[in-house]
Order: C-alpha cells, then sequence, then structure tokens
C-alpha cells in the first residue's frame, strides 16, 4: 500500500508497521506492569464500546481469533467473524460473556473483518453497529437489532446506504438525536473515497494539506438508515487550521468516540501510526472540533481503540491492549480504567503501565 508516513517500519527486514511494533512488543510485554486487567480472558476481544443500558455497563468489543493471514498495513491479521457482548457487575465490574450476538454467516451482506462494532438503544430495541468488508472486498457499516442489549442480534439485509469504511460509533445527544461516527485510514479504505466513489488506489493529500476526516452522518429515526448526507469531522489546531495529513501525531486515523461533558462535545479517537488516543472539542456534534491532547498514551499492540462513558457519576475509559496474548497485535484484550475531566473539562492523560 501507499503511505506519506514513515514511522516505525523497520526498512532492513522490509517489516511492515505492524510487524515492526510486534516484534518489540513480543520482547517487552513480560515487562510491563499493567494497571488494569482484562476483563475477560477466555477469549480475545478488542475495540471496546461501552454504553450504559436500563442502569448496567454492557461492551461491545470485536472478537480477536488466531489467523495464518500475514501481520501487514492492510491489518489482513484481524479476521475476525463474530461479536460476543459483555456485560460488566455494577459492584465489581466482574464481566459476563453472553456468547455470539452475531456472526458473519447470518449477516448477508458480509465477507469477512468483522471489525470495531458500537451499539445503541432507542424506544426498547438495541441497534448493533458493525463493520465488515462486502462481497466486492469494500469496508460498509452494517446494523442489526435485537430485543435484548445482549443480542442475538437480526442484521438488515443490507449495508447502510451511505456508510463506508469502519469503526462506527453512535453518539445520543440530550434531545435524543442519534448520530453516527465511522471512519479509518490504511486497511479502514478511508483514503479509497472520494466524492461518494470508491479508488482502488490510495489517495492521500500531501502532508501540508488538511487530513483526512472522519465522517457523521445523524442516524434516521428508524436507526437503522443515514437522515442526511455525511459529513466531514474537521480537527482544527490552536489557531483554527485543520490538523493536517503531515501531522500524525494529532491528525484523525480511527477509532471516533464522542461523549458530552458539561455541555461540550468531545470527540476522541486514535491517530494510529502514532500509537496515541487524542480528543478535541466543540460545542455541536457535527464540530469543528478544537485538539486539545492525549487521553491514552501508546498501548502494548500496534492498535489503540477506546470508548468513554458514564456510570454512576464518574467516567471510565475503555481500551484495549496485547497484554493477554504478550505482544501478539492482532490478539487483544478489552480493560476499563476511571477517566478524569479536571474542573476546566481537560481530560488527564492516562498510562496503561507502571513507571
Ligand atoms: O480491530 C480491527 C481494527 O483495529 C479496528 O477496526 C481498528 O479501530 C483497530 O483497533
Amino acid at each position: 500500500m501507499t503511505t506519506n508516513i514513515q514511522a516505525d517500519t523497520d526498512s532492513a527486514e522490509s517489516l511492515s508497521h505492524a510487524e515492526t511494533i510486534q516484534k518489540k512488543d513480543l520482547q517487552r510485554a513480560n515487562s510491563l506492569q499493567e494497571k488494569s486487567k482484562p476483563l475477560v480472558e477466555h477469549i480475545y476481544t478488542a475495540d471496546p464500546s461501552a454504553h450504559v443500558f436500563d442502569g448496567k455497563i454492557y461492551v461491545y468489543p470485536s472478537h480477536d481469533i488466531e489467523t495464518d493471514n500475514a501481520i501487514n498495513d492492510n491489518g489482513d491479521h484481524f479476521a475476525m467473524e463474530d461479536y460476543h457482548v459483555l456485560s460488566l457487575d455494577s459492584n465489581d465490574f466482574s464481566a459476563t460473556d453472553h456468547g455470539v450476538a452475531l456472526s458473519i454467516d447470518d449477516v448477508p451482506w458480509a465477507s469477512k473483518q468483522m471489525w470495531a462494532p458500537d451499539a445503541a438503544h432507542k424506544d426498547g430495541t438495541y441497534y448493533f453497529y458493525f463493520p465488515a468488508r462486502d462481497k466486492d472486498g469494500i469496508f460498509r457499516i452494517g446494523a442489526a437489532s435485537s430485543t435484548s442489549p445482549i443480542g442475538p442480534f437480526k442484521a438488515e439485509p443490507d449495508y447502510i446506504q451511505g456508510t463506508f469504511s469502519i469503526d462506527p460509533a453512535v453518539f445520543e445527544d440530550d434531545d435524543g438525536s442519534h448520530y453516527l461516527y465511522f471512519g479509518g485510514l490504511w486497511g479502514g479504505q478511508l483514503q479509497n473515497w472520494n466524492n461518494g466513489q470508491f479508488n482502488k488506489e490510495d489517495k492521500y493529500p500531501n502532508n501540508d494539506q488538511p487530513a483526512l476526516p472522519a465522517k457523521v452522518a445523524k442516524l434516521s429515526a428508524n436507526m437503522i438508515e443515514l437522515d442526511e448526507e455525511v459529513k466531514d469531522v474537521v480537527i482544527i489546531d490552536e489557531h483554527g487550521e485543520p490538523v493536517t495529513v503531515g501531522d500524525n501525531n494529532r491528525r484523525f486515523f480511527e477509532g471516533p468516540w464522542v461523549h458530552k461533558n458539561n455541555g461540550v462535545y468531545y470527540f476522541s479517537y486514535s491517530t494510529g501510526d502514532t500509537h496515541k488516543i487524542a480528543y478535541a472539542t466543540g460545542n455541536s456534534p457535527y464540530g469543528p472540533f478544537t485538539y486539545q491532547g492525549v487521553i491514552l498514551n501508546p498501548v502494548l499492540g500496534w492498535t489503540n481503540h477506546h470508548s468513554i462513558t458514564l456510570f454512576e457519576g464518574k467516567w471510565y475509559l475503555f481500551y484495549h491492549d496485547s497484554s493477554l496474548s504478550r505482544g501478539k497485535t492482532h490478539l487483544r484484550c478489552v480493560k476499563m480504567t476511571e477517566l478524569i475531566h479536571d474542573e476546566d473539562g481537560a481530560i488527564k492523560t492516562i498510562d496503561a503501565y507502571e513507571k
């Protein structure tokens, strides 16, 4: 693939970015002291989207599996085939795995790679949103529904029209409107889209141009269609200028999430090849969002992916790392920790490991 980002490749051995990170991680995994334990250890889980439904925390993760696929920068090693839902005990946050909630065999339009999902609740129905490659190998976002937060979910026959790329995240605003955010670079194919058209060639603007943005659209009242054309989620710097392609410490890469604290919209995301969870703030669900800082420093594993939710007056960060597999980048485990907003609204940066 073509990328204009040169970070962390091991050119001497022609390793992919992912292999280069994994090589280091396999060496350092045993010496890291993790601050939080995996929520479950009997399966590999990743990309945790957490929500409080009916007073209980539910976590909607990806279900990582072993594969012989190459560990490359297209993400072929993320070969997931189904989803499980976890619920957390409200006292000690111990997790229960409710089994398979949706399998690729039950999604008529999908071919492979069930990546980071999310969920929402409206009028007694629970909606599940997930990316997968369609039969042409193009990532799309699907919807499924259930009368229970743990599923099983019944998939719609086709993907949500107008969606593409990966990592759906649904934010419910105070007025009951729901917004679908999505997007991801490299294997997530955001760079392959221009004016609603998919191009096989990766196309990135020059490094001094505005970064490729995440996307957002309001969901229709039925929760399974877009109510409008997708819009760009623009992240701006301290001068009000869009963060640029070359600013890979701050630009959006994948894993969008939105939460609202004291009337402020927080747009948080992974910076991808710089491996951070960063955030930006704004006064509308559409943005623009002004870059503020880092929520979570890099974790063990190439990917960093999170969600943020409020439970009984405290905010929690859900994230993953590769500690359970001792550094295998595609075999991850989901974790949680408290997240603190300072009095001025700034989020305190979290380290997943003891220094
Ligand atoms: O889990 C597969 C992909 O890895 C997700 O969609 C990305 O956000 C990254 O975590």
